[in-house]
């Protein structure tokens, strides 16, 4: 939803002395580690016992640890796992659960390996080798390792201008290899400024190296510096352990390497179909009127809309699970879920974690008497500030709180008869640096950066005071949890600014400065959870702020409070890229910007592109003006084009979701990971594959009526008028017209895709037959898929998964028909070719009509209940 831009200034003012940008040089002074004693063959790999080397060096910024040990376990044929660990397991690993990351059981080391291993004995460092072309993909042996209670070093040799893509949560171009950058990790309520660390902690990297891929994922859940600089990359972690993975897949697809990612991490979950429509959301709907007057809006201007959002503005003083009883009382929230029901629509409302801690607040009541939200150091109750004032965060490692959030999850999921929920706030974000006192004003807090400059300066002054008056480290805990003297480059300052204090506590007396990183998502599995006992065999919508990785399984994501500007529209697309390649595939941006006011321009070119959006939502801040599409002529007419492509290419979108699901690759993908081979695609992060056929070239600059596109080797169709491109050289700059209310979109010379036609509601545009459009390839072949199912059920008992193929005039379709209501195919177009004019089916002779550049066949009438073929001649 928000963070307030304000802020930044606010805390600029603070001269935050704690955070200056780090010194990005490995320590070579660090003695390093060598082995000591044997090196032990386990069931899956190799022990190998470190030892501190004797040297000066020690105890850069915290205590050194001597003795470790390193873990190798060849997990599977493309999956290595290399943890180094202290020895006497002090250190707080990512806990293996739910909440953090369930770890494979590995019984055995895997058979015919797609890398090696190697390592040094003194220094100690490792190798891992690709296979295939003896590619060294990861080697720690010039840096030496650095191993402390709050500081972990680890650098690895990669070339010079390495194509590195990952990391994050970051805004930033999706090629990440800016000379000396650092990405900070640390999940952070901030509202998108470029290459800072913001809202989810994903410690995992993409390499394409000579043509391949591989990945390179640290489970660690501490706060960290990642640098990618000239011929290195260095990880600088504040706690924890150096766990990695490292995914090596022989065939070297980034495709492969996602789908290695995902086995480890989990798999994107899958959503309903009604979740692929088009949302609408605003902060700053004034009454439920206002949001009858946007649905209502949409409708007139017949620009589909699935699901209405509201925002934190129907709460009682932005409190969780109550209404504002004048403008948005309860009946009037029934009767617009109601109504959106009653026109096959959804609705969807936020929930933030944060609750208010006011006395007659019967969530906090009845919380406190289960006892499950988060403690200060010394057991008391910690209070921050979020909207509705002084409030309590739940702590998801209480043992009472699944049963303490399911309870008012479900309670509110009733009330409303909602359609699914939105996790905002969970970084968690919270006003205060730290501690907000004891939270016992009579009155609720002002909003800090609503005071004049010095009072927020005071204020700030008292809470860093209070804070250190606390402690700053827990008893039992020698550490130094508020001030680690690494202080990673994050874009808050110090850990705790606008989050909970590092000194706070979990169940269990595991410090908030262990599980930061992990809260979101903690959240997310727990809140998912809750929907499937509300509904257990609904698939739950969950849209999540922060996230760790995994979260896809439970969770979309969409990136946060952006801006309405040019810049924030070009590197949604990036963003997005990202989220697949974590593996969350249904992810989106703010569709016009959240901050600031959107022209007309703007808002229609990032319709456009939005409307093709996994997750695809417009959404707006409180003081900006309104941007509903229908407020502007040519956006309107811009979201109607590109909705309609989008709703026509919902069996196509779903299918790729249910691959998603199944596989773990992206929705949206890179040119460059469906090419690894081809440079010249290397930085090119504004055009967009929709899974592998669909070709998007959308315009990101102010006033441009043309935009330049690459295009893979092949035959590409315009989507609109079937026009064909020829692509000979990918290198070779393709200027596209693209008039205001226009995005260019081709098709892939070779695809099958299933398409409906296009209508208000999901549910319409499924009622209407299949069309079937083959475009052909040079040598007049094509393929695709179709996956069916019920569109909304957890379990499903029968699906259809198809493929048609097209061959020398015969189009086949063979594989599972199991799917009960199957549905039709009535048109079968084709493209690329002009010598058709009729066509048989099962006996009967069809006529074909060559109609807008495609061969058409109409009324083909044929289930999709077995295989079939037509011969066309
Ligand atoms: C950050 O922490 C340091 C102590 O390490 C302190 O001197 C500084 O004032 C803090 N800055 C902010 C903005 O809280
Ligand atoms: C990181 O890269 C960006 C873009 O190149 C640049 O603006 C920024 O200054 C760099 N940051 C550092 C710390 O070098
Ligand atoms: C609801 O809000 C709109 C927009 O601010 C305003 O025009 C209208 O008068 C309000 N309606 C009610 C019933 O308060
Ligand atoms: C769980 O809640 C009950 C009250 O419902 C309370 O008596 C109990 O102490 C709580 N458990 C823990 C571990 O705090
Ligand atoms: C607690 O909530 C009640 C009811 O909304 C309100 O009247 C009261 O002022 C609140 N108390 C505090 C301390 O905010
Ligand atoms: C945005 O528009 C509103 C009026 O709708 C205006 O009050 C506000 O100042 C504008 N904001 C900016 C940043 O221009
Ligand atoms: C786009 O056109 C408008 C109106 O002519 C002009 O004000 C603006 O500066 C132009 N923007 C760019 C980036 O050229
Ligand atoms: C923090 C950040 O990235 N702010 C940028 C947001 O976008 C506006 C333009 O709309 C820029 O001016 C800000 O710098």
């Amino acid at each position: 939803m928000r963070t307030v831009s304000h802020i930044l200034v606010a805390v600029a003012a603070f001269s935050i002395s704690g955070v200056v940008a780090q010194n990005y040089d490995v320590s070579s002074s660090a003695p390093g580690y060598a082995i000591k004693g044997k090196v032990h063959k386990t069931r899956s790999g190799l022990e190998i016992p470190l030892e501190l080397n004797d040297g000066d060096g020690v105890d850069l910024y915290g205590k050194t640890i001597r003795d470790l040990v390193v873990n190798v376990d060849f997990e599977t044929a493309d999956r290595l796992h290399v943890k180094i660990g202290d020895k006497d397991e002090k250190q707080i690993p990512v806990p293996d659960h739910a909440y953090g990351l369930e770890r494979p059981k590995t019984r055995k080391p895997a058979k015919k390996l797609n890398y090696d291993f190697k390592y040094t004995e003194n220094p100690f460092g490792f190798q891992v080798i690709r296979k295939v072309d003896k590619e060294v993909i990861f080697d720690t042996s010039d840096y030496p390792l650095v191993f402390e209670d709050q500081y972990l070093e680890l650098s690895t040799a990669v070339p010079n201008d390495a194509n590195l893509y990952g990391i994050g949560e970051v805004t930033a171009p999706f090629r990440r290899n800016n000379e000396q950058n650092v990405t900070t990790v640390f999940a952070r309520d901030a509202g998108t400024p470029f290459y800072e660390n913001i809202y989810g902690a994903h410690p995992y990297y993409n390499e394409i190296r000579k043509g391949k891929a591989h990945g390179v994922f640290l489970l660690n859940a501490h706060g960290m510096d990642v640098f990618f600089s000239e011929g290195r990359v260095t990880y600088k972690v504040i706690g924890g352990v150096l766990e990695f993975y490292f995914f090596v897949p022989k065939d070297g697809k980034p495709n492969s390497v996602l789908e290695k990612y995902t086995d480890l991490v989990g798999k994107p979950f899958m959503p309903a179909m009604w979740m692929l429509g088009w949302h609408h959301c605003r902060y700053g709907f004034k009454n439920i009127s206002h949001v009858n007057w946007a649905v209502d809006g949409y409708a007139k201007a017949n620009i589909p809309l699935e699901t209405i959002w509201v925002d934190i503005d129907y709460m009682d003083h932005m409190k969780d699970f109550t209404f504002d009883e004048i403008n948005f009382p309860e009946e009037s929230m029934v009767a617009l879920s109601e109504k959106m029901h009653a026109n096959n629509q959804r609705m969807i409302t936020m929930v933030d974690p944060a609750l208010s801690n006011n006395d007659s607040y019967l969530p906090y009541e009845h919380g406190k008497e289960m006892d499950v939200f988060m403690k200060n150091s010394d057991g008391s109750e910690y209070i921050g500030q979020v909207w509705p004032g002084f409030t309590v965060f739940p702590d998801w490692w209480h043992p009472n709180v699944t049963e303490y959030w399911d309870y008012w999850i479900i309670d509110w999921m009733k009330k409303l008869d909602l359609d699914g929920l939105w996790i905002d706030m969970n970084e968690p974000a919270s006003f205060c640096l730290g501690s907000c006192g004891d939270g016992k004003a009579n009155t609720d807090p002002p909003l800090q950066w609503e005071l004049p400059e010095e009072d927020q300066i005071r204020i700030h002054a008292e809470e860093e005071a209070a804070l250190k008056a606390r402690g700053v480290s827990i008893p039992g805990d020698d550490r130094n949890l508020l001030y680690p003297n690494y202080a990673i480059n994050s874009g808050g300052g110090n850990l705790s600014e606008r989050t909970a204090p590092m000194t706070s506590l979990h169940h269990g007396g595991i410090s908030h400065y262990d599980y930061h990183n992990l809260y979101g998502h903690a959240e997310c599995s727990l809140t998912r959870n809750s929907l499937l006992k509300y509904k257990p065999d609904e698939r739950p919508f969950i849209l999540t702020r922060s996230s760790f990785s995994g979260s896809g399984q439970y969770v979309g994501h969409w990136t946060g409070d952006n801006h309405s500007s040019w810049a924030k529209l070009k590197n949604s697309i990036a963003e997005i890229f990202n989220f697949q390649m974590f593996g969350i595939a249904y992810s989106g941006a703010d569709v016009c910007g959240f901050f600031d006011n959107a022209t007309e321009t703007l808002c229609t070119r990032w319709m456009e592109i939005g409307a093709f959006y996994p997750f695809a939502r417009n959404h707006n801040t409180l003081v900006a003006s309104h941007q509903e599409p229908f407020l502007w002529e040519r956006t309107a007419e811009a979201s109607r084009r590109a909705l309609a492509v989008r709703y026509a290419l919902l069996p196509y979108y779903y299918t790729l979701f249910e691959e998603a699901h199944r596989v773990g690759t992206g929705v949206w993908r890179p040119l460059i990971f469906a090419h690894p081979e081809v440079d010249a695609f290397l930085d090119n992060d504004v055009q967009t594959l929709v899974g592998t056929d669909i070709l998007l070239t959308p315009v990101v600059e102010e006033n441009a009526t043309s935009v330049e596109g690459q295009f893979p080797e092949g035959i590409w169709y315009d989507w609109y008028t079937y026009e064909s491109h020829v692509s000979t050289s990918p290198e070779e700059k393709v200027t596209l017209e693209a008039e205001m209310e226009h995005i260019p979109v081709h098709i892939r010379g070779g695809a099958i895709l299933p398409l409906k036609t296009p209508a208000y509601l999901v549910k319409d545009t499924y009622a209407s037959p299949y069309t079937l459009l083959v475009a052909l390839d040079q040598d007049g072949e094509a393929e695709g898929r179709l996956y069916i199912d019920d569109q909304h059920s957890v379990q499903q008992p029968a699906t259809s998964d198809i493929t048609f193929s097209y061959k020398r005039g015969v189009l086949r379709a063979k594989g599972k028909f199991d799917y009960a209501d199957a549905e039709k195919v009535g048109t079968i177009k084709i493209v690329g070719a002009d010598d058709l004019t009729t066509a048989s089916y099962n006996g009967k002779k069809f006529d074909l009509e060559s109609k807008d550049g495609a061969i058409v066949l109409e009324g083909a009438d044929i289930e999709l209940t077995c295989g079939f073929t037509v011969k066309f001649r």
